[in-house]
């Protein structure tokens, strides 16, 4: 049966030695080429004998793991310049002191949390590259980004207390930052803004949002928007079960491709997540091997330390290297948990030459066979190997031990995560296994260490910071403001459009190409699209500002021969992201933070589907706010009612109130061409030459009307969110309130009332319930808080205060968005919106259906003034006749 497969013979034969001599024979030549011609020409040679075998039939199945050792053999290591005894030393005051700050937090209340466990494992990962190469910016270097692990904050906190950036009474506020001088218990930008540059904790966001920010900086380098990008470089930090977040490897065939050499992924394999495990019957670090290699990049595993050198060594026959194949992660973990004795008994005991292999080596000598990503030599060599490698990215698979050095208190433990407090035994044990200088009748307490500072460790600290240009992580809070051009530069949105209809989504697109055209602004402003561009009508600006493209354009476009053909370019502007919203969104953010990260102020306009493109990113948005990312969100196409044949997926009424739960987030729902124009204007101006770390949502709309020219003095409600769009005079007998597009079915209610009912009825254009609602809140707190001060008024209430009758307000969102405001509308309130699953059908229908179309708005009048005894009730049921309103029709949301 065997034999009739061809492809399980080959896999049968590549297993079975048949002839040990002839494969001797060819393993002393290919050795003899090394040898003398080097591992190219063996490279060379290998790959010509497999091209030959496969063309002469051999089925060869593709294979993207290599052996379960270190990709770097001993004596290709290169050696750390550094001096390993007092960096050990350093070390172990980092460990201890990271520990200390979690345990005291925990000793006082439990309340604040922390995690020991995690810095345990990755402590020698991070300190290699802060001692020899995380550059920080200084005159000659833009600075290296590093993405921390965000659970392993209180160790990069232990570092800056021993630099001397943080105090005791810093370490003391872990977690308890009310009141300001804490430390957030994550790296959050927002709460310290000089020090931490990317939040992380929520897993997966920082290896996604890495990728592309080392793309982003090729972006700015090929634009020549910056000079000096040489030699820097993007780390990652990143723990192994966070790369089981889809986000984690979404986009490192991305990375491969580009082949972003300036990008360095260390993945701290210690083989445990929260639960347990991460692949207990498996192997991480292969895993990961084969998918990243399997994407392009340049993988270097660091799986054993150097005490492991001299049995591997002596393992001619591959029996250890087997061993250490043929083992799982669940019972390497256990190993580690347990003693030398242990491992003798079930790692060697397998196999009785094993056994003889270690017989001379003592229970603790086995104890101390220690994991690559706890050895600082095999950590450098991977580091310089990573840094020096060109044309791929490259990414560190290192093995560690989860809660390294915390003995029975937590390492290689299936509770080894949680575990944050250490009683006076473990607290012993952990000060004796690092040497820490505590006498006994502290150490309960978990004092603090610094050496003094002129000893040799806090010399050399200082000293190596000094030579990598200062201390990291640090956060640039500000870069050169731009100065933004006169409100004029949209002029021909704020006239009317006279007969011609264009949708919010078109004026949105002339209003980029007069951006892009500006000589001071065009060359900072970052149009993102993923795949949606001519869906938006966007499609003009490939040709003229081009795709970005780090190799052009290597073919011919099929539609060369068109005005607006389909350009991709070295120096191109536009990032068009494929069907990828989560890499769209990430080239914003890395657009957003530009000023952050490179000291220059970037414009980036991602416009993308208002519904499944923002729920797929919704965090990374709430992360972008964290980072104080500055730039525009353009929802597309936005609206339950408005983008009209897509259906339920497609169709978004609650964006806004999501978007405004965002604090530094503005958003806006305007329906003419003119509020669009004063919008953008007024965010350029706050955002790129006032520095304000806010950031910008608007909708926009594919409805095609016409737009009338801006009102005379309404800039200000625009902006504030609400202005009256048509005033009825003195006879008002009630406000109609509406935004996006329905802002139209409001205004043809206010005519079906004059018309059918001689009511005339006050237009407000509400551009922002979000900002509003804002405004009315701050009016209200200092209300409360100043009791027998002159109460202030809401700027809703100012607006409606001097007006008739009752209130009714209409959305394209669901209810609670024009809700918002309830509590300063100063009279009865109505909301009308679109609470339900979308559906697909025209326009007209779809407002019917959620019953905002401008008969229920002008119906929902109707009936407030009947409540409010301004009307008979009889009227209204006969409005209902006459408007065709059927009592009976079923409620949207439950359709
Ligand atoms: C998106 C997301 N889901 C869940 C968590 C909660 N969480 C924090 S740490 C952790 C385990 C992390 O394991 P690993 O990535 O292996 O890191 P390690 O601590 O082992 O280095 C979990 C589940 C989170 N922070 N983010
Ligand atoms: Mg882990």
């Amino acid at each position: 049966m065997i034999a009739s497969n061809p492809s399980l013979n080959s896999q049968f034969a590549a297993n079975t030695d048949t002839d040990p001599e002839e494969t001797r024979e060819w393993l002393d030549a290919l050795a003899a080429v090394i040898e003398t011609e080097g591992v190219e020409r063996a490279h060379f040679l290998i790959e010509k004998l497999v091209d030959k075998a496969r063309r002469s039939g051999a089925n060869l199945p593709y294979k993207a793991n290599t052996a379960y050792i270190n990709t770097i053999p001993p004596h290709a290591e290169a050696r750390s310049p550094g001096d390993a005894g007092i960096e050990h030393r350093i070390r172990c005051y980092l460990r201890w002191n990271a520990m200390a700050m979690v345990v005291r937090a925990n000793q006082k209340s439990t309340e604040y949390g922390g995690h020991i466990s995690s810095f345990a494992s990755s402590a020698t990962l991070y300190d290699v590259g802060f001692n020899h190469f995380f550059h920080a910016p200084d005159r000659d270097h833009g600075g290296d980004l590093v993405f921390f692990q965000g659970h392993s904050a209180p160790g990069i906190y232990a570092r800056a207390f021993l630099e001397g950036r943080l105090t005791e009474e810093h370490l003391d506020r872990f977690r308890a930052e009310v009141g300001g001088g804490g430390l957030s218990s994550y790296p959050h930008p927002w709460l310290m803004p000089d020090f931490w540059q990317f939040p992380t904790v929520s897993m997966g966001l920082g290896p996604l949002m890495a990728i592309y920010q080392a793309r982003f900086m090729k972006y700015l380098a090929d634009r020549k928007i910056l000079l000096n990008t040489e030699g820097r470089k993007v780390w990652c930090f990143c723990g192994d079960g966070e790369m089981d977040e889809p986000e984690s490897m979404g986009a490192i065939g991305l990375a491969g491709r580009e082949k972003l050499d300036n990008l360095i992924f260390v993945v701290n394999c210690n083989l445990q997540r929260l639960d347990g495990p991460v692949r207990g019957d498996g192997k991480i670090i292969q895993d990961l091997e084969a998918e990243f290699r399997g994407a392009g990049w340049n993988v270097i595993k660091v799986i054993w330390g150097s005490h492991w050198d001299a049995l591997l060594a002596r393992d001619t026959k591959g029996l250890l290297r087997q061993r250490m194949e043929e083992v799982v992660d669940g019972e390497y973990q256990t190993y580690k948990a347990k003693d030398g004795a242990y491992v003798r008994k079930h790692f060697f005991g397998k196999y009785p030459e094993l056994l003889e292999m270690v017989a001379n080596m003592s229970d603790e000598d086995i104890w101390h066979l220690n994991r690559g990503g706890h050895d600082p030599h095999k950590v450098y060599a991977a580091y310089a190997a990573a840094v020096a490698h060109k044309g791929q990215p490259t990414v560190i698979l290192a093995k560690t031990i989860k809660g390294y050095g915390m003995g029975r208190a937590g390492e290689g433990q299936m509770i080894a995560h949680q575990q944050k407090k250490l009683d006076a035994e473990a607290l012993k044990a952990f000060r004796d296994r690092f040497n820490i200088p505590i006498p006994d009748d502290k150490v309960h307490e978990a004092p603090y260490y610094k050496p003094a500072e002129d000893s040799p460790e806090m010399i050399y600290l200082q000293e190596r910071r000094k030579a990598l240009g200062g201390y990291l992580p640090q956060r640039r809070k500000e870069a050169p403001h731009l100065q933004i051009p006169e409100l004029s530069i949209f002029e021909t949105m704020l006239k009317s459009s006279e007969d011609r209809e264009m949708s919010t989504t078109m004026v949105f697109v002339r209003l980029l190409s007069s951006l892009l055209r500006d000589k001071a602004l065009g060359r900072y402003v970052v149009p993102i699209v993923p795949d949606e561009a001519r869906t938006f009508g966007m499609e003009g600006l490939f040709r003229q500002y081009g795709i970005y493209s780090s190799v052009g354009q290597l073919y011919e476009p099929q539609d060369a021969d068109t005005v607006m053909f389909y350009r991709e370019d070295k120096s191109g502007q536009i990032l068009e992201e494929g069907i990828c919203e989560a890499g769209a969104m990430c080239d914003w953010i890395a657009a957003g933070t530009a000023f952050s990260n490179h000291n220059v102020q970037m414009i980036p306009f991602y416009i993308y589907y208002s519904m499944f493109g923002f729920q797929r990113v919704g965090d990374l948005m709430w992360a972008a706010g964290d980072m104080q990312a500055r730039g525009f969100l353009m929802g597309g196409t936005a609206g339950r009612t408005t983008l009209a044949g897509e259906g339920l997926q497609h169709q978004d009424g609650h964006s806004h109130l999501i978007m405004g739960a965002i604090p530094n987030c503005i958003t806006y729902d305007p329906t003419f061409a003119y509020e669009l124009a004063i919008i953008v204007h007024d965010g350029l101006r706050r955002m790129y030459q006032e520095g304000e770390n806010v950031f910008y949502y608007i909708t926009v709309m594919n409805e095609n009307y016409t737009h009338p020219a801006l009102p005379k003095g309404a800039e200000e409600g625009i902006i504030k969110g609400l202005y009256k769009f048509r005033d009825a005079g003195k006879d008002e007998a009630v406000q109609l309130l509406g935004s996006g597009t329905i802002l139209r079915e409001v205004i043809k209610a206010a005519e079906l009332l004059e018309a059918d009912y001689g009511i005339k009825a006050g237009i407000w254009s509400a551009t922002s319930f979000n900002q509003l609602r804002r405004d009315g809140l701050e009016v209200s707190r200092w209300n409360l808080l100043h009791p027998e001060q002159p109460r202030k008024t809401s700027y809703v209430e100012r607006c409606l205060a001097p007006t008739a009758g009752p209130v009714v307000a209409a959305t394209d969102y669901v209810k609670a968005y024009p809700d918002l405001i309830r509590e300063f509308v100063p009279r009865r309130y109505t909301v009308l919106g679109t609470d339900g699953f979308g559906r697909s059908d025209r326009r007209s229908a779809l407002r019917r259906f959620f019953e905002v179309d401008s008969h229920y708005i002008a119906f929902a009048a109707l009936k407030s003034l009947a409540d409010e005894g301004g009307i008979e009730k009889t009227k209204v049921s006969e409005a209902m006749t006459r408007w065709n309103i059927d009592p009976d029709k079923a409620n949207p949301i439950g359709c």
